[in-house]
């Protein structure tokens, strides 16, 4: 499963020093708008101490983290959509992507080079949807020329199509993020094929020091976040990117010991990212390696199974599950067998995060 993230913001924000951060790649980072303009691609291993711990317990030789693909984009701005800046060509890198972060400068250093008059992360999140959504309207209204003959013919999955982008056009004319909006299962499936840009996961980082985010601004971003309110959802992270690049290259040790804290906030990002694409992990774990997999949350054992090994899945029998916690406690599988613990699932079983799975197949 390659699932990536695109890095979407105004010229001169940060991007590429995150990208740089997260992935150690070298790409050009400078003080002038417009500095990347063929997107950036890179991999990043997601952290996750449970692969850690459970290599210590049965000794494995080899420890197995799952990765993330991160796409570092070209700078938007206001009128990209109808060509301004570097147009709209990298709309496209972001129409490829599977969840977006929108990089919005908190930061006031007023040596960068600031396309706007102020900063203003509300006002930059305002510039980034308008355009998205610009470019969303523009992809459902062809379509939408595209099915009129299907429609007058009669054609019932072209009228359910219709309403459905009819539906999706209604919220963009009103300024309105997809993402935001609820849609039965249905009408997502159908709106899905269309990887438009405003329906897709999105995590917010405000990029600066705790004290440059204003009060207001972060009134607004609590307000909207899906801990507290149901409706809309804002997830974001305050992330100063700047020394997040400074101290990329610190051990977890060498971090505690110049009184940062353990996990760094780049650590942090991509464990949110990971969350925001609706994913999950379980684990399998043995003296050859541990190994983090990835699933979609809701899939279940068989599908655990075609995730390690193609073959599983069809010849799926059964499998043990144990939550790594328990295992850890127990102190190996042999003791957490003896206390039953190991518990024997089928084919209906829904894996849950953290689960230490062995499938056994036919
Ligand atoms: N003070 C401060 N400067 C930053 C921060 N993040 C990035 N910068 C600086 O801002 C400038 C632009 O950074 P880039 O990462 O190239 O920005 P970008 O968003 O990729 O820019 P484009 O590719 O031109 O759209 C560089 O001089 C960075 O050092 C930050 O958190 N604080
Ligand atoms: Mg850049």
């Amino acid at each position: 499963m390659a699932l990536s993230i695109g890095i979407v913001g105004l010229p001169n924000v940060g991007k590429s020093t995150l990208f740089k951060t997260l992935t150690k790649k070298e790409v050009d980072i400078a003080n002038y708008p417009f500095c990347t303009i063929d997107p950036n691609v890179g991999v990043v291993l997601v952290p996750d101490e449970r692969v850690d711990k459970l290599a210590e317990l049965t000794s494995s030789a080899k420890k197995i983290y799952t990765t993330i693909e991160f796409v570092d984009i070209a700078g938007l701005v206001k009128g990209a959509s109808e060509g301004e800046g570097l147009g709209n060509k990298f709309l496209a890198n972001i129409r490829e992507t599977d969840a977006i972060i929108y990089i919005l400068r908190a930061f006031s250093n007023s040596d960068i080079i600031n396309t706007q008059e102020s900063i203003s992360p509300l006002r930059d999140k305002g510039i980034l949807d308008v355009e998205l959504i610009l470019k969303d309207l523009d992809t459902i209204t062809k379509r939408i020329h595209g099915l009129e003959g299907d429609v007058r013919a009669n054609r019932k999955e072209a009228i359910k199509e219709m309403e459905v982008l009819k539906k999706a056009k209604e919220f963009l004319t009103e300024e309105k993020i997809l993402v935001e909006q609820s849609f039965t299962d249905e009408e997502k499936k159908i709106l899905d094929s269309f990887q438009l840009l405003t329906l897709k996961p999105r995590l917010y980082l405000l990029n600066g020091k705790d004290e440059e985010v204003d009060q207001n601004t972060l009134e607004v971003f609590k307000k909207n976040n899906p801990a507290n309110s149901g409706e809309t959802s804002w997830p974001y992270l305050i992330v100063d990117i700047a020394s997040e690049f400074e101290t990329a290259g610190f051990l977890k040790e060498e971090r505690i010991s110049l009184g940062f804290p353990p996990e760094s906030e780049t650590d942090i990002l991509v464990k949110k990212s990971y969350e925001l694409l609706s994913l999950i992990t379980f684990l399998t774990t043995g003296t050859d390696e541990t190994r983090a997999w990835t699933i979609k949350r809701g899939e279940m054992a068989p599908q655990a199974g075609g995730v390690i090994h193609s073959d599983f899945e069809k010849t799926f029998v059964k499998a043990e599950v144990i939550n790594w916690k328990d295992l850890i406690e127990a102190g190996g599988f042999s003791k957490a067998r003896e206390r039953g613990l190991i518990r024997t699932e089928g084919k209906e079983y829904i894996i849950q995060d953290g689960d230490v799975i062995e499938i056994k197949h036919g």
